[in-house]
């Protein structure tokens, strides 16, 4: 009997968790679709992995209807795109900010979800992995927002788990803690120096930890749903309990 090589779906697949989880299903023998805004990006990670790649915005359902509706059944959904816009109190946020982290955090991840569940569900297998966070656990100060979505993503899966017990079908979230990524820069709009600052005398994780993770729920026996995992540095206890040097 030949065997089928799986298939996985990485969202936000051209920068930190998703480019290292797209690297770590490629070299664990998956078929690789990765998904980004960034086209150069994209066409950078075929050049490296021979993966398939797909552009469009998760905001927009029509679009990303289209891009994936005739892709067929994935094994593996991994619903990593995702931002966060400003740190601040809840009555200086922007607007703009708040939208974008709902629209993608929240919307996006549903648009995701409900162009390819339903195969997934006909077909009687398949996993969706969403990425979660710590801000999905605890909600911080000046992060109202980000972390109402990401407690939304907790919401979603734990809603999507029991809606698809029976099916075959596995929803499992991975939620980490402080990961060095572009995630800081972006959340303070481009400001480097302010997003180095955030990890200034502790040793954050790096996408690889968070892709080891997200491999190994992928891979676990069918009758075992590895369903929640909070991954942490080891000093970070807490979103708000970090262990720095010198301070
Ligand atoms: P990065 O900024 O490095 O990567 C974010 C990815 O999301 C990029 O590939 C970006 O691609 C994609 N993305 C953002 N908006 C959209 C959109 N509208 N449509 C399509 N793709 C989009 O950050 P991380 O790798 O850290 O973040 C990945 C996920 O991990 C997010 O959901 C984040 O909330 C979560 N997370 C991050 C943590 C951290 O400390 N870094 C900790 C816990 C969770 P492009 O710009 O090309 O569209
Ligand atoms: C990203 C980690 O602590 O910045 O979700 O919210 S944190």
């Amino acid at each position: 009997m030949t065997h089928r090589a799986q298939r996985v779906l990485v969202t936000g697949a051209t920068s930190g968790i998703g480019s290292a989880c797209a690297r770590a299903f490629h070299r664990a023998g998956w078929q690789v679709v990765v998904t980004g805004r960034r086209q150069e990006r994209l066409d950078d990670l075929r050049a490296e992995l021979g993966c398939s790649t797909l552009c469009f915005d998760v905001r927009d359902f029509a679009a990303t209807e289209a891009a994936l509706a005739d892709q067929g059944v994935f094994d593996v959904v991994l619903n990593n795109a995702g931002l966060s816009r400003g740190l601040e109190p809840i009555w200086q946020g922007s607007l703009d900010d708040w939208n974008e982290m709902l629209d993608t955090n929240v919307k996006g991840l549903l648009h995701v979800t409900r162009v390819l569940l339903p195969g997934m569900v006909e077909a009687g297998f398949g996993h969706v992995i969403n990425i979660g966070s710590i801000a999905g656990h605890e909600a911080y100060p000046n992060g109202a927002v980000y972390c109402a979505s990401k407690h939304a993503v907790l919401a979603i899966t734990q809603s999507m788990r029991k809606d698809t017990c029976g099916t075959g079908v596995k929803v499992s979230t991975v939620d980490p803690g402080l990961v060095h990524t572009e995630f800081s820069l972006v959340r303070f709009h481009g400001d480097q120096e302010r997003a180095d600052s955030t990890y200034d005398g502790m040793t954050p994780l790096r996408g690889e930890d968070v892709a080891a993770t997200v491999l190994w729920v992928a891979e676990a026996p069918a009758h075992v749903n590895v369903a929640e995992v909070l991954l942490l540095p080891n000093d970070q206890a807490s979103a708000g309990i970090v262990a720095r040097k010198g301070k």
